[in-house]
């Protein structure tokens, strides 16, 4: 039977606290050190698929340690509770999905005031391919009961919070409909390799389309639930928090980013402006561009993203206005008919952030 063994130190994850230090700045641009927090920097931004040791990283609290003998529970309101082991998993039919995952906490720092969290810019996005075995599968074989509303999942990883009582563990739980959807994954792998500590070893869910906390690392427990989950990261963050009032952050608003030129680069009058739209709610339709203020929207040229829940490619031959620096907007529009706002409605979290935002460029010659 092939076994899945927990992944070799990463170029993430090396021993030595300062070669780690000096490892990480290469590859990812670091917004917390520990637990590490850290972004995909732009220059990274430009590829379809994400090169794996630049994936962002986004943990709560200190890693857990699972080894290969690590086991999932399955179980709750089912027929037959059981435990899953990585060679278990292993022998099951693979499911490969790559996914644009977006952390609902990008782009914080554009809003205003800047709300509390980590201060993440604009590169808590990546895509990269998740290889493991449907969820839906799991939980066929544990036999729902018929009133089963959700599915939970919980991650090894605890610790304190300032507004909670005791130790918090991250756990998150799904609709049925969304766990049982085949795209769902229990994934062991990344990018082709065993997942790396920073990512989730030995097993996460992927859930494609939602933002990335619906995505539990370090799975140790599914649950099936009869009623909706309330725990701390289902409804006192990851909540869309206005004026008292309480929404939980599920899927990924429509967005997009223009990569290139670079924000903060130059480029010539006449270039070609690329860059990536995604949304949790259904494919890109249109994306737009605009310069400086002008009233005109450009539509640009759309590609083809690498999956359905990939980001897809746009790009656009622009004549820019004779002036020494430039704003350039971006506006995506998704098939369910939404389109990014001009302005976002601030919430106390800082969620969701998908305001049309401008990049600034230096144009040469
Ligand atoms: N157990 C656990 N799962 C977790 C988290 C966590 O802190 N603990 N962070 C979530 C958040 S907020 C995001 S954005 C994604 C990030 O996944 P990545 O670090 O592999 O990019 O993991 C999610 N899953
Ligand atoms: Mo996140």
């Amino acid at each position: 039977m092939p076994s899945a063994p927990i992944a070799s130190p990463t170029t993430i994850a090396v021993p030595d606290a300062l070669a780690k230090d000096v490892l990480l700045d290469v590859v990812l641009d670091v917004v917390r050190a520990d637990p590490l927090c850290a972004e995909t920097p732009a220059r990274f931004l430009t590829a379809p698929i994400t090169p794996a040791p630049s994936v962002y990283v986004r943990s709560n609290f200190a890693l857990p340690s699972l080894d290969a003998t690590h086991t999932i529970d399955i179980g709750g309101a089912v027929r037959s509770p059981f435990a899953m082991s990585l060679p278990e998993l292993a022998a099951l039919p693979q499911r490969h999905v790559t996914v644009t995952m977006e952390c609902a906490g990008n782009g914080r720092i554009g809003m205003d005031p800047v709300p509390t969290g980590e201060p993440w810019r604009f590169g808590a996005v990546s895509t990269t391919t998740w290889s493991g075995v449907s969820l839906r599968t799991l939980l066929e074989r544990a036999g729902l009961a018929p009133d089963v509303v959700e599915i939970l999942g919980f991650g090894a990883d605890a610790g304190p919070r300032d507004d909670a009582d005791g130790e918090v563990r991250f756990a998150r739980s799904l609709p049925l409909a969304d766990a049982m959807h085949p795209d769902t994954i229990v994934a062991t792998h990344m990018a082709g390799a065993p997942l790396s500590v920073d990512h989730g070893a030995p097993i996460r869910l992927i859930v494609p389309g939602w933002y990335g906390m619906a995505s539990v690392k370090w799975l140790a427990r599914l649950e099936a639930i009869t009623t909706p989950f309330a725990g701390y990261f289902q409804r006192q963050r990851y909540v869309y928090e206005v004026d008292g009032t309480v929404e939980p952050v599920r899927r990924a608003r429509v967005k997009s980013m223009i990569t290139s030129p670079l924000d903060g680069g130059s480029c010539p009058r006449t270039v070609t402006v690329q860059g990536w739209a995604w949304s949790g709610a259904g494919a890109i339709a249109r994306v737009e561009l605009a310069v400086n203020e002008a009233p005109v929207w450009i539509e640009a040229a759309l590609g083809t993203p690498a999956s359905a829940y990939a980001w897809m490619p746009f790009e656009a031959e622009l004549m820019l206005p004779d002036a020494a620096t430039v704003t350039l907007w971006s506006r995506a529009t998704d098939t369910a008919g939404n389109t990014q706002p001009a302005q976002i409605q601030w919430n106390r979290f800082g969620y969701g952030n998908n305001g049309i935002r401008g990049v600034v460029v230096a144009v040469s010659g």
